[in-house]
């Protein structure tokens, strides 16, 4: 039976890609009653039907899923932050990332709109400074100015990508900038709310020139972490996880324990204060969502 990957899901169907066509197939009820659903960038297995419509039977095991956005199979996270308009958000880049790591994922950091900052160079050192002891590597790019793209076209090369962040932030004009055949829709930030407008409704799996593929997304507001442990946290902060081994207890939560690595590695200034805080804010948000 022929396969493919389902790079677009709308309403009920998915659009499963060969080699020869985009085939528009549903999904079986025994997938619903099992709850268990095909993702945009899943291999499935296809049972053709005459009218050149499908039907998924299969769904391959998956490599990697984050859950927002839904997506099977990214090798890669682009988290995009605009330095303005809107304002680069910590908070949820932070919680996007968290997500990226427990999945497993490369991750790159893109620092979007330098154009619009006069003296940019001030605040992104300041964003290095955040995430450098992450490990992180982070790329700044402007469309109007044409900066830092083919760079970003490099990163993307060959692999399979999901970009992700706010809305408003400039994914899908990045996406235009390397691929300007696309014509992917973008909207203007609202000047009074300085918060994007959702432009973006679908996930869609976009082929790169060469080799690779990487999936628009709709911004996201919010990010939490239902059905995650206390204790799978710091492993999703690389430079926490780097020290933790040195902790007095073996199960310290680097919130006010004795002897912690990381604590003295804060106070140290090697980890950034504000990265811890956020662990701890979603560490107690881990702690009320089992509370409830
Ligand atoms: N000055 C400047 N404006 C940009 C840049 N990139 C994007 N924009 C503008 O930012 C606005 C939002 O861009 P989009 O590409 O629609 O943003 P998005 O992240 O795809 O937003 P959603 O689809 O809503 O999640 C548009 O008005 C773009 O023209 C940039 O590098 N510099
Ligand atoms: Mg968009
Ligand atoms: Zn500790």
């Amino acid at each position: 039976m022929p396969e493919g990957r389902i790079v677009k899901a709308i309403s009920g169907f998915y659009y499963v890609r060969t080699p020869k066509a985009d085939i528009q197939c549903r999904a079986r009820g025994v997938f619903k009653k099992r709850k268990w659903s095909p993702l945009v960038g899943d291999l499935v297995t296809f049972e053709e039907t005459e009218n050149g419509e499908g039907w998924v039977t299969d769904i391959h095991p998956r490599k990697t899923e984050l859950i927002r956005p839904p997506i099977a199979n990214v090798e890669q996270a682009v988290v995009v932050g605009s330095l303005r308009q809107p304002e680069l958000s910590f908070d949820l880049l932070d919680r996007f990332l968290v997500h990226a790591e427990r999945e497993g994922l490369e991750i790159l950091i893109c620092l979007s709109k330098v154009d619009l900052v006069d003296d940019p160079k001030k605040l992104i050192d300041r964003v290095r400074g955040i995430y450098d002891p992450a490990g992180y590597p982070i790329l700044t790019t402007s469309v109007e100015k044409d900066t830092g793209i083919d760079e970003l076209k490099k990163e993307l090369s060959g692999k399979l990508s999901v970009f992700a962040g706010q809305s408003g932030v400039g994914k899908s004009s990045l996406l235009n900038s390397i691929l300007p055949s696309l014509g992917l829709e973008t909207g203007e930030v609202s000047r009074k709310l300085g918060r994007g407008r959702h432009t973006t409704r679908q996930i869609e799996l976009l082929d790169l020139p060469g080799s690779g593929q990487v999936a628009d997304t709709p911004g996201f507001s919010q990010l939490s972490f239902t059905g995650m442990e206390e204790t799978e946290l710091s492993a999703c902060f690389p430079e926490i996880a780097l020290r933790a081994p040195r902790c007095k207890f073996r199960s310290c939560l680097h919130k006010n324990e004795p002897s912690c690595a990381v604590l003295e590695a804060c106070d140290k200034g090697e980890i950034d204060k504000g990265r811890h805080q956020r662990y701890l804010q979603f560490l107690e948000e881990i702690n009320d969502n089992r509370r409830y």
